[in-house]
């Protein structure tokens, strides 16, 4: 059906309540608790540049990074909000070295997993940034909630999605059922539908990697690298690079424009540097539902077992020939490495 006039994001998911597996309400619940975080942490974001809260906090995370103040705001904010919605059990952060375990909600039905304010290397030159989450069912609610229910492989969320705070808001999720992008109106406060059934083009002509690690890539990814500068009409190459370094930013443009995005292994990094729960699954979850692809080089991201909360994994993720283009070179290599 077509859409018209406005749509907010409250009325579209009464909408689509019925598409929804759990028809009981929790879903929508979750929603109206981040929709009030990210509106929370919008807030501050806009007003960075006015008041003291740019800059590092001067502690690190559990990944030994530096955080931003506004890191651990939009941590704080995100994690009260879902734990108040009275349906999430657990919330994952990647900001917090363990699971929190909400008190009081040992027997709630789902899972969230949130990185609460991704790309924040970039808050202090006025760069895009944004908040990523992704939300699971708990296999047994009757069981007091365990590491185990975090622990589950990406093919079994039930929603992603993220708010993108760039020079518009915008919140982007899926929950199985197509891609649907919705602008916050600040007069009004609300999220409204202003790209339904997003759908990334399956060609691009955009590659998103951070180039200066090229020399310690693996060859295949140094090789295809080459490929999208050599020059060829008929595939409209060379392609053209673009990478802000904020994942949020950089997923974002892909999607409505169509590219791949790749984070490969580095010398520094042989997993790569992306967490699988709260960047590459979520992720993945919505190019695969808009019709593009998400892949680690070894196998489809949401096929990957996790072993532990902030793992990380390669990542190749985006229109789906070009992400194909991407295995061609890996699989030829790993193939002529099987020969040797
Ligand atoms: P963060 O979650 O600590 O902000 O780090 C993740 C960010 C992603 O947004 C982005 O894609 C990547 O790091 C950029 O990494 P690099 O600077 O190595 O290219
Ligand atoms: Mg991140």
């Amino acid at each position: 059906m077509p859409y018209s006039g406005l749509i907010t994001l409250e009325q579209f998911i009464v909408d689509q309540q019925s598409l929804y597996k759990d028809a009981g309400g929790s879903l929508s619940k979750i929603f109206r608790s981040l929709e009030l975080a990210a509106k929370m942490v919008n807030r501050d974001v806009r007003k960075a540049g006015l008041v003291d809260i740019l800059g590092n906090q001067g502690s690190t995370n559990v990944q030994g990074e530096e955080q931003k103040k506004l890191d651990v705001i939009a941590n704080d904010i995100f994690i009260q909000a879902l734990s108040r919605s009275g349906e999430v059990s657990v919330v994952l952060s990647e900001e917090n070295d363990d699971a929190y375990f909400v008190p009081g909600a040992e027997n709630e039905k789902y899972v969230v997993a949130i990185d609460p304010l991704d790309g924040s290397s970039n808050i202090d030159v006025n760069a895009s940034i944004g908040t990523i989450f992704s939300i699971y069912r708990r296999p047994n609610p009757q069981r007091d909630a365990s590491t185990e229910d975090c622990l589950q492989k990406g093919k079994h969320q039930v929603a992603a999605g993220y708010f993108i705070y760039g020079s518009s808001t915008m919140l982007v999720y899926t929950t199985g059922v197509g891609v649907n992008g919705f602008t916050l109106d600040d007069n009004i406060q609300e999220f409204c539908l202003s790209h339904p059934n997003i759908e990334i083009p399956e060609d691009g002509k955009i590659y998103s990697v951070n180039e200066g690690n090229l020399a310690s890539f693996p060859e295949p990814y140094q090789q295809y690298l080459a490929y999208c500068k050599e020059k060829d009409k008929a595939t409209f190459r060379p392609y053209s690079a673009r990478y802000i370094g904020s994942l949020i930013a950089d997923f974002h443009r892909n999607l409505l424009k169509g590219g791949v995005f790749l984070y490969p292994p580095t010398q520094s990094a042989p997993k790569g540097k992306l967490r699988l729960m709260y960047e590459c699954n979520p992720m993945a979850f919505l190019v695969e539902q808009a019709g593009g692809a998400a892949h680690t080089g070894e196998e489809r991201i949401l096929q990957v077992a996790p072993s532990e909360l902030h793992q990380r994994v390669p990542v190749i993720m985006g229109s789906k020939n070009m992400v194909q283009k991407v295995l061609e070179f890996v699989e030829q290599s790993s193939l002529t490495t099987a020969n040797l």
